[in-house]
């Protein structure tokens, strides 16, 4: 395959780099692009120096796979001059999510959904892929009918600018800040811009995302999202009512047997999952598992992952896995 990766000076893109190489995936010719900022660094993959690229030059040399992570704007101006070259776009900023022409996939739930004709892929947000990798199954088998979430969000999630201001501020140095309060020795109930009826970007993410990715709007769904000074990864306490009743043991079972899910869940040991674990790891940890006492049909779980990885990256390859796996991507040369 003759890969692009946009935005691979970034956060998320660096750890795309990362992804492809540690699952070896087969890379036949790979193009760095970043802003015009960045054209001519040079960046390493796999030992070899690359030289970044410009935006019209990658689409001029029409690669089989753009992995997108340079933010909405770009997505929406650049995915769809790729995709009439005949690349396919698997784009992970939130442009593209919910347009109803374009299949917003997590591997494990809605990957059959591909066909060949799609050419711009959606990659949901890191906060709405870990929690439905955990509640597809549990859905499937008891049928959910209201969410009530609360997250605890990495502050990775927001980008390089984050991470240095945390840095800034344990230092006691001052620079320019990501946020609009001190995120040292603070939680920010507030993740990307606040939209409508007092909830933020982040929050209505959770909702739609969450009703596509499921192909169900019939669940109730209500978020909080919190910044909290963390780098490894994102935690989310979620209370979910079902319509039917479970029994534990059979929800550690499905939880257990889901691929991409790993049950912690040992309190005597005081093990459960936690970013400082979850960091570097592709899978989505939940423990906490229990019933709320106070409803019926009502479970408790604590769901965490690397949000640069299985929330973004991996995904992302993941899903580029699955086209080639299935034969679904022509050779953009030949279109
Ligand atoms: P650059 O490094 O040249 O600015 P992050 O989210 O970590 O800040 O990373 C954003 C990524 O998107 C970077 O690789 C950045 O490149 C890239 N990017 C930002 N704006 C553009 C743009 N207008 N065109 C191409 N790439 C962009
Ligand atoms: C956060 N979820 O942690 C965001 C980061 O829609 O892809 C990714 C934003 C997005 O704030």
């Amino acid at each position: 395959m003759r890969v692009a990766v946009v935005g691979a000076t970034g956060m998320v893109g660096n750890v795309m780099l990362q992804i492809l190489e540690e699952r070896n995936f087969n890379i036949s010719e790979l193009y760095l692009v970043a802003s015009e900022r960045s054209v001519g660094k040079e960046m390493t993959f796999k030992g070899n120096t690359y030289n970044v690229i410009g935006l019209q030059d990658a689409v001029n040399l029409k690669p089989d796979i753009a992995l997108f992570s340079a933010g909405g704007s770009t997505s929406l101006e650049w995915a769809p001059k790729f995709a009439e070259v005949g690349t396919t776009v698997i784009d992970n900023s939130s442009a593209w999510r919910m347009d109803p022409t374009k299949k917003l996939v997590v591997p494990e739930i809605n990957a059959s959904e591909l066909t060949e004709s799609d050419k711009i892929i959606a990659n949901p947000n890191c906060s709405t892929i870990q929690m439905v990798m955990a509640l597809a199954p549990l859905h499937a088998k008891y049928d959910m009918k209201r969410l009530v979430i609360s997250t605890y969000q990495s502050i990775t999630g927001t980008g390089v600018k984050a991470v240095q201001q945390l840095e800034n501020e344990v230092n006691g140095v001052e620079g320019e800040n990501a946020y609009p309060h001190p995120i040292h020795k603070n939680a920010l109930p507030h993740c990307d811009v606040f939209e409508e009826a007092g909830y933020t970007k982040e929050e209505l993410k959770l909702t739609r995302e969450t009703h596509k990715i499921l192909n169900d709007a019939s669940i109730g769904i209500t978020a909080t999202a919190v910044r909290i000074p963390v780098v490894g990864g994102h935690s989310e306490s979620v209370n979910i009512e079902f319509e039917n009743d479970f029994e534990l043991n059979e929800v550690r079972q499905i939880l257990a047997e889901t691929p991409g899910v790993i049950v912690q869940d040992d309190i005597e040991n005081n093990d459960y999952p936690m970013p400082l674990n979850a960091h570097g790891k592709d899978e989505v940890f939940v423990g906490r598992i229990r019933r709320d006492l106070s409803q019926a049909n009502t479970l408790n779980l604590w769901i965490v992952s690397d949000n640069l990885r299985k929330g973004a990256a991996t995904n992302a390859v993941q899903i580029a896995e699955y086209l080639v796996e299935k034969n679904l991507i022509k050779s953009a040369l030949t279109v």
